[in-house]
């Protein structure tokens, strides 16, 4: 008998893993903070995806735009020239494939190229066609928590109670989602790690990774890897921030973590370990 205090959920139109899922993070730009312009140029970021599949990622997240603190956005035409070569070809090899994206055009463009999940960081308000166009595509949506655009969302990092407005905001988006006419069995909840948040905000979310799937009753993608918080926590009092590739070891700690609290999926650069996290945490709901 499973030992999770809230099962983890299932997302129609997606493989029903029997653990929490590992999906492997393709970043198709020369600026992103973790692993910036390492994987720009197409068949490096393919071939990327591949490695990450044979380290046993369950699907690849691929994005062509950076959300770090403070990122100037890109524009439409190069978002589609990074994105959708690499989704087409990752399709191809048998790949399971969400595109990172707050565009509806390149969001649909990957779909039609063969994605199977809308991964939209700002949870459909930064394009206003984007909920329409999921809905119409009908295919699965992650709705992450999110405050506004990258460029100054550090300074919308104030809360009072931290989980319980996140919780609550997020229900606002689900519920425009819904009302937007994407089915609610297709939606993924994401408390959005690093995004308008200091590390002790993203602490307190990641330990609330149960009760975020209990009050919002979807599935939740966890997506700590390598992020500033986990800088934080490693540094101590006053010690120096590790840089962000060597943040892996304390982010693979986290998916063991959150597979534990009942986490659907956990978003991460470097997959083996925390494949290893994931599967360990599974054997343990056995073991009882
Ligand atoms: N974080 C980044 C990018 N995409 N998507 C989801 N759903 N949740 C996140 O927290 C998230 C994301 C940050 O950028 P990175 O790819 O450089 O880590």
């Amino acid at each position: 008998m499973s030992t999770l205090r809230v099962p983890r959920g299932e997302v129609t139109g997606l493989p029903a893993w029997d653990r929490c899922a590992v999906m492997g993070v393709v970043n198709v730009t020369p600026d992103s903070f973790s692993d910036g312009g390492r994987w720009f140029e197409t068949g490096v970021a393919v071939k990327h995806g591949l490695a990450l599949v044979a380290e046993g990622a369950d699907l690849i997240d691929v994005g062509g735009e950076s959300t770090r603190p403070g990122a100037t956005r890109v524009d439409e035409a190069e978002e589609l020239r990074r994105v959708i070569p690499v989704v087409r070809e990752l399709v191809r090899e048998g790949a399971v494939i969400s595109v990172d994206t707050m565009r509806a055009s390149v969001a649909e463009r990957a779909v039609e190229a063969g994605a199977r999940l809308v991964n939209d960081v700002s949870g459909g308000r930064a394009d206003p066609r984007m909920v329409p166009m999921v809905a119409t595509a009908d295919v699965p949506y992650v709705v992450m928590h999110w405050r506004g655009q990258s460029i100054d969302m550090n300074d919308r990092a104030v809360y009072t109670d931290t989980v319980t407005e996140v919780i609550g905001e997020l229900r606002e988006a689900v519920d425009r989602a819904v009302a937007g006419g994407i089915a609610p069995e297709r939606i993924v909840v994401d408390p959005g790690l690093g995004f308008a948040k200091q590390a002790a905000h993203d602490l307190a979310l990641v330990d609330a990774t149960a009760r975020l799937r209990r009050e919002l009753g979807r599935p939740v993608l966890v997506a700590a890897s390598r992020k500033r918080f986990l800088g934080r926590v490693l540094a101590g009092d006053g010690g120096e921030t590790p840089p962000a590739r060597e943040r892996d070891a304390a982010t693979a700690a986290v998916s063991a973590l959150v597979a534990r609290e009942g986490a659907w999926a956990v978003r991460v650069h470097e997959v083996r370990a925390s494949a290893d996290a994931v599967r360990v945490a599974r054997a343990l709901e056995g073991a009882r």
